[in-house]
């Protein structure tokens, strides 16, 4: 079936959470979905029905006259409506045995269980939104933080979208002057167009790619979090650190040196940062391969992150310096800050950037989360303004592609290539930038982006 045929039959979701609750809502879209579910409403409900208008009715089964329950329900005629289909809302008790029956009465009744994302998927389809303001929503459902909140507003309130439209009018007016040179060459010069405005156009976007590529750092610790990597030598005091940070015993804390081996990541919120602690195996020569595949993995993990934590207790800091110089060589870290652990067994004198830190007794915990939250804010700060940035991979990814195809355009540009071949490197980077916003794409790109919704968006 195509998309289009599936796109118009009636589904029906649960789209508020599941588990216990004053009122839920049960959201319905599609052909016919008006028609479908008025007979299942108290025929006390009146035909003339507004749309868009919240009225007090009863769900009951049009069989047995059975009353399901008392409900509030509002119609909404398409276009105008989130999925831009003829769609409605019941907001009926929110048990979970109710939505049940409520949801059970639909699917006797022609309407059928909608897929994860498919009202959004839907939305999308009927042009109510593109591929970016998608994303922003399932972001914006996610959100947790204060950070993730700015990034899904950037991209639900379409500035995304309007940075990639920007870039793509540039381009495309550079392969519509092309395009002009190839078929009408200036007269009696035909052996040499002038492609400098197509030059100076493809700069341009190129530039204003870099910049929006550049911006996938900040715009990935918006969304995602930061990635803090917890790094030193066995017994240092890491997954100690890691559960006090958590609040909760989540690694397994032993003085036997070499615990973790494998390593483990959770989310958590410091003053409504979100970041995201690895804790890793320790690092030191070991016979055990498992531990030795450990140590590797934490350094590769170590170089990936945006923080790295190096943890030396207080009691070895006889010389530390060394040490961490050598594993900042080594790992050339995005960002790191040496910490001291175990300050309540020895108060040596640590270098001036260092933090102490004891978890045992949160001595300079304040200091060492304030400087937690400082690293989060030099990635998130500026990103208020109106500057636009990238935050999915997905979105990275093709602005790499963009940037490529400009790449190449330039270098055969320079090698004299035929204006043809020109034009197919832009027509290469303009697709690239459509992709983003879903104006072109194929399938599987839409499968990824609203298989990660939940049922009922
Ligand atoms: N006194 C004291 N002991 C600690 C502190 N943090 C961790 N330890 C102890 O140091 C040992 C190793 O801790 P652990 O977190 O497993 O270290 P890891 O190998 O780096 O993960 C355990 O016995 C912990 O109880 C601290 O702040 N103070
Ligand atoms: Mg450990």
């Amino acid at each position: 079936m195509s998309e289009s045929v599936l796109a118009a039959q009636p589904i029906a979701a649960l789209a508020t959470g599941p588990g216990a609750a004053a009122v839920a809502m049960i959201r319905i879209s599609g052909v016919g979905s008006h028609q479908l579910l008025r007979p299942c409403l108290a025929a006390s409900a009146e035909q003339n029905w507004p749309h868009r208008e919240l009225r007090l009715t009863s769900v009951v089964d049009p069989e047995s006259k059975e009353l399901i329950d008392d409900a509030m329900v509002v119609f909404f005629q398409g276009p105008r409506s989130y999925t831009g289909e003829d769609s409605a809302e019941i907001h009926c008790h929110g048990g979970p045995y109710v939505v049940r029956r409520v949801l059970e009465l639909l699917y006797r009744h022609g309407i059928r269980a909608a897929e994860p994302g498919e009202f959004t998927r839907r939305a999308f389809l009927n042009g109510k939104l593109d591929l970016t303001e998608a994303e922003g929503i399932k972001a914006l459902v996610d959100a947790q933080s204060h950070q993730q909140w700015l990034a899904a507003r950037h991209l639900t309130t379409g500035r995304l979208r309007a940075a990639i439209d920007e870039l793509r009018t540039i381009l495309i007016g550079a392969l519509a002057y092309l395009a002009a040179q190839i078929d009408f060459p200036d007269e009696g010069d035909t052996a040499h167009l002038n492609l400098d405005p197509v030059r100076q156009r493809v700069n341009q976007a190129g530039a204003a790619i870099k910049t929006l590529i550049g911006s996938y750092d900040d715009g990935r610790v918006a969304s995602q979090g930061l990635s803090v990597a917890l790094f030193g030598a066995p017994n240092a005091g890491k997954s100690t650190l890691m559960n006090e940070l958590l609040g909760r015993e989540r690694a397994i804390v032993t003085a036997i040196a070499g615990t973790t081996r494998d390593y483990l990541e959770e989310s958590c919120l410091i003053e409504g940062r979100l970041l995201r602690l690895i804790d890793m195996a320790g690092i030191r020569e070991s016979a055990d391969p498992i531990e030795a595949m450990g140590v590797e993995t934490a350094r590769r993990l170590a170089r990936e992150a945006d923080l790295v934590l190096f943890l030396v207790p207080a009691d070895q800091l006889s010389d530390p310096t060394t040490q961490i110089d050598q594993w900042i060589a080594e790992l050339s870290p995005r960002a790191h800050l040496c910490i001291a652990t175990k300050i309540d067994l020895a108060q040596p004198i640590w270098p001036g950037a260092w933090l102490g830190i004891s978890s045992h007794t949160a001595a300079g915990m304040t200091e060492f989360k304030a400087a937690l939250t400082a690293q989060v804010d030099n990635h998130v700060g500026h990103l208020t303004g109106e500057q636009a940035f990238v935050t999915s991979a997905r979105q990275a990814n093709a602005l790499r592609n963009a940037s490529e195809g400009l790449a190449r355009f330039n270098a055969a540009d320079t090698a004299g290539a035929y204006e043809e071949l020109l034009a197919f490197e832009l027509q290469q980077a303009v697709s690239a930038l459509k992709g983003i916003i879903g104006e072109v794409g194929t399938e599987d790109i839409l499968d990824k982006v609203f298989g990660d919704f939940c049922v009922g968006k």
